[in-house]
């Protein structure tokens, strides 16, 4: 009984990350369902403790043990056969999961076009939206090279939008880190690290370095970034590709070695 309420209030939870792409929701869903089946194991551990503390006391003065325990055939049958349910649909739901990438489900959006129609295998990315990721000591930019390249200091995306992210570092270890987007990845020097993106929904989120770097490593985040509609996405870009940026990139590469090494790549 508790354990049916604890678990229709588990399912009314709205768990992080969210609903703002793709992988959040995803992501959300997983530990949502985690909670769901956790709570009734939960409860009946806690209600097992509570009982046991008061049906099995030691009463005041007494200075015998309990009677011995010799197992029980049932309690065992059961306790086996729940914990192998739980962990083979969760290794299932894990293969699925697995099994969907090696066929180039990178991106979990409907409107990606499917593995038939573009007989590819691998990252499906003809129609995805490339961005890089540039790391550096206490900042991140994002270069769009699809738009000749131009840079911003705020990660701007559209909405319903298939998105590559390329991070890297130009000087040392950091992690970008999209929290409300459901993605993170290391920025190394001399690393393309990959990683794909689906938008589902407008709003603002924050890019936070998650790899202490440094003095300012509290600093290093991105408060303004930002998923639009496509028409906004596109006066952004537009505006932006006519402003002189006066950022102090180094010129595009598909990564970056800190600067003491940079003469020899
Ligand atoms: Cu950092």
């Amino acid at each position: 009984m508790l354990s049916v309420v604890g678990v229709l209030i588990a399912l009314q939870l709205r768990l992080p990350p969210g609903d703002q792409s793709q992988q959040s929701i995803d992501e959300s869903g997983l530990l949502q369902l985690m909670t769901v089946i956790s709570t009734p194991v939960f409860i009946g551990v806690v209600l097992f403790v509570l009982y046991s503390a008061f049906a099995f006391r030691q009463t005041r003065g007494a200075l015998e043990d309990g009677p011995p325990s010799h197992g029980n055939f049932r309690v065992q049958v059961a306790w086996v056969a729940i914990t192998a349910v739980i962990v083979l649909i969760l290794a299932g739901i894990g293969i699925g999961e697995l099994a969907g990438r090696a066929n180039g489900t990178n991106f979990a959006s409907s409107n990606q076009p499917s593995l038939a129609a573009t007989g590819s295998v691998g990252p499906t990315e003809a129609n995805a939206l490339q961005v890089q990721v540039i790391a550096q000591q206490w900042y991140f930019t994002y270069r769009y090279p699809d738009y000749a390249g131009v840079e911003s200091l705020h990660l701007m995306l559209p909405v319903d939008a298939n998105v590559v992210l390329h991070v890297t570092s130009t000087d040392i270890i950091h992690s970008f880190w999209a929290y409300q987007l459901g993605v993170k990845a290391d920025a190394n020097p001399g690393v393309d690290n990959i990683t794909y993106l689906t938008t589902t929904r407008t709003g603002s989120f924050t890019v936070r370095c998650a790899e202490l770097c440094g003095i300012w490593h509290g600093n290093m985040s991105d408060a303004d970034g930002s998923v639009v509609s496509q028409a906004d996405f596109a006066t952004w870009v537009a505006n932006l590709q006519q402003t002189d940026s006066d950022l102090t990139l180094p010129p595009y590469a598909p990564f970056y070695f800190p600067s003491p090494r940079a003469k020899g790549t």
